[in-house]
């Protein structure tokens, strides 16, 4: 309710000012121009950002997950699954050597290892959470899994493993453009619908984005057991597990906090990252394979050009995909998007609503503003040191907390 009346003072304030706030933050840049952005332009009243280190030491961190109780679960990528408990204590729950549950099947490779982690939904009462991760229970090939599991009220140790999706495309072997365990996907999270949004990788296989019988390239809706959610719409003969399809390698997710449709930040091949509201059955328009006439390493054009003209492959291509959904943000210079999520609460000022995009390689948190019918309407670069960010939740107390590649876990206040 609070969030609903944030919103409505919100949009009075807009009405009232004409749409224009005053832009106070010195780090704000215009936005990238976009098929669907708005006519609107409105920029960012940015609070000031407070920083401290959270977490250090940490190998790797790639997702966080609050409990109603206080905790924050977390993974590291090639360690495992952790916990940081109300009162501070840490300890490793399930992973590689030292974990209270060893997970044998768990190997780090190249970009995967343990990745995403969320609990669900009825956490208080079921102790139950979810992570992704890449396994060898399943051989020639490997593959990545959505594994679920509880665990106990003092956090110590991880019980009742059952894994829920055990067919995610995995990249087994090197190839030209990279050694194996490439573009793996690995955010998990639920919706307001109450399933499960589970993002793959196109493991540089030009024919997995487009294949509607195999989970690479795609974001996949599920229910608590695995089972495709109703209303996927999957085109037919599709696999019914399959949300959105046509992606290359889906690292954010997140949902619009007052519509609830989901959007996705994807990393782009040296050029076009893109920001993309989904919708149920749709196609992102990435399609790596050589078209005829046209030869790639490995079949896979996914750095180069698919297509007689030389062009480069397009992250969604028009061309050959008329309704294919449409990025409300591209940044032409591929800049590494990751992770992203919504900011919400009235002490975000102009960024609440705002989707927080991680930039990897860029090294910087950008906030999106989007209008009402969710174009992009301003961009805000975090005043924030530079570096590779790989986890972006807003936590119970309203702040963010963001994890970096280089082992540590911030937390961000608004003021
Ligand atoms: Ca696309």
């Amino acid at each position: 309710m609070q969030r609903k009346f944030s919103l409505f003072i919100s949009i009075l304030i807009l009405v009232a000012t004409g749409g224009c706030f005053q832009n106070r933050s010195p780090h704000a840049q215009e936005a990238e121009k976009s098929p669907n952005q708005g006519d609107q332009e409105t920029s960012l009243a940015a609070p000031t950002l407070v920083r401290t280190d959270f977490m250090s030491g940490l190998n790797r961190p790639w997702d966080m997950a609050f409990t109603p109780d206080g905790a924050m679960l977390f993974t590291e990528k090639c360690r495992g699954l952790s916990v940081r408990r109300a009162n501070g204590s840490v300890a490793r729950l399930f992973g590689t050597t030292s974990s209270a549950v060893i997970a044998s099947d768990l190997f780090c490779e190249g970009q995967s290892g343990m990745h995403g982690v969320t609990i669900d939904p009825d956490f208080s009462s079921n102790r139950t959470l979810y992570v992704y991760m890449s396994s060898n229970l399943s051989t020639n090939p490997r593959t990545n899994r959505v594994v679920r599991l509880t665990v106990d009220s003092g956090y110590t140790a991880v019980a009742n493993r059952l894994d829920i999706i055990t067919d995610i495309f995995y990249k087994d072997v090197g190839n030209s453009w990279s050694s194996a365990g490439a573009h793996s996907g690995g955010r998990i999270r639920f919706g307001p619908d109450g399933f499960l949004y589970v993002t793959t990788g196109d493991n540089h296989n030009g024919f997995l984005p487009q294949d509607l019988t195999k989970l690479g390239g795609k974001v996949l809706r599920v229910d608590r057991h695995g089972n495709a959610a109703p209303s996927n719409h999957t085109p037919a003969g599709g696999d019914a597990r399959i949300f959105t399809y046509g992606h290359r390698n889906v690292q954010g997710i997140a949902f619009h906090p007052t519509t609830g449709q989901p959007y996705i930040a994807e990393h782009g091949p040296g050029h076009s990252d893109e920001v993309t509201p989904l919708t149920a059955g749709g196609n992102g328009g990435w399609d790596p394979k050589p078209e005829a006439g046209v030869s790639c390493a490995d079949d896979y054009c996914g750095y180069i050009s698919n297509k007689p003209d030389g062009t480069p492959t397009p992250m969604t291509d028009t061309t050959k995909f008329p309704n294919a959904m449409q990025p409300i943000l591209v940044l032409n210079d591929s800049q590494g998007m990751g992770p992203c999520t919504f900011l919400t609460g009235s002490q975000w000022k102009g960024w609440n609503g705002g989707l927080v995009v991680g930039i990897m390689a860029a090294r910087r948190l950008d906030v999106l503003q989007l209008d009402r019918r969710g174009a992009l309407v301003g961009t805000t670069t975090a005043d924030l040191p530079a570096e590779r960010t790989r986890s972006v939740v807003q936590g119970p107390d309203g702040n963010l907390y963001v994890a970096t590649d280089g082992g540590k876990i911030w937390r961000v206040t608004p003021q």
